[in-house]
């Protein structure tokens, strides 16, 4: 692949593209546990996600996997042409080191949500292995996590996040 160059994913006169990348089984949000995730689906969040990244200046690209690999493979392309991310790694967030790994190559910015909040949950999901690698985490906030992880983005992008 040729090299991207210093401003490649922060273009100049046209949007920058965010990967807005789900894992496993957010699929099947709206008819997954709703009282847990809510009743929005993975379609009803991107056209949220898109309606607010042209509102920021953002293309927003969002897919989602089962597969481990597949999630992977993304980040890979995220790293390679410096894409910001928005995440959801979904149970992955738990345990896996792969994808941790793989974020870790990363120097674009990088917001891990989630819909529900972890924390208030079972004990096994308390521990994020993607967090430390990521800016932030957004989580509790159903589909809004995802249109505020946006918009920290947008912000980190900007320059503005600390200020
Ligand atoms: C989604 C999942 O699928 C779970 O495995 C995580 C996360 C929480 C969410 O709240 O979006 O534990």
């Amino acid at each position: 692949m040729p090299d991207p160059g210093p401003e490649a994913g922060v273009p100049h006169g046209r949007a920058t593209t965010v990967l807005v990348l789900n894992g496993p089984n957010l699929g099947r949000l709206g008819s997954r546990e709703p009282e847990i995730y809510g009743s929005a689906t993975l379609a009803d969040i991107a056209a949220a996600c898109a309606e607010l990244g042209a509102e920021l200046g953002l293309k927003v690209d969002v897919r989602q996997t089962d597969d481990e690999a597949e999630l992977v493979g993304w980040v890979h392309e995220a790293a390679e042409l410096r894409l910001p991310i928005v995440l959801n790694p979904a149970a992955f967030t738990h345990y896996s080191y792969a994808l941790r790994d793989a974020l870790a190559m990363r120097t674009a910015p990088l917001v891990e949500v989630h819909l529900s909040n972890p924390a208030a949950r079972e004990s096994f999901r308390h521990t994020s292995v993607v967090a430390g690698v990521a800016d932030g985490t957004i989580a509790g906030f159903g589909q809004q996590s995802y249109l505020l992880a946006l918009r920290a983005v947008a912000s980190l992008l900007s320059g503005r996040t600390l200020g």
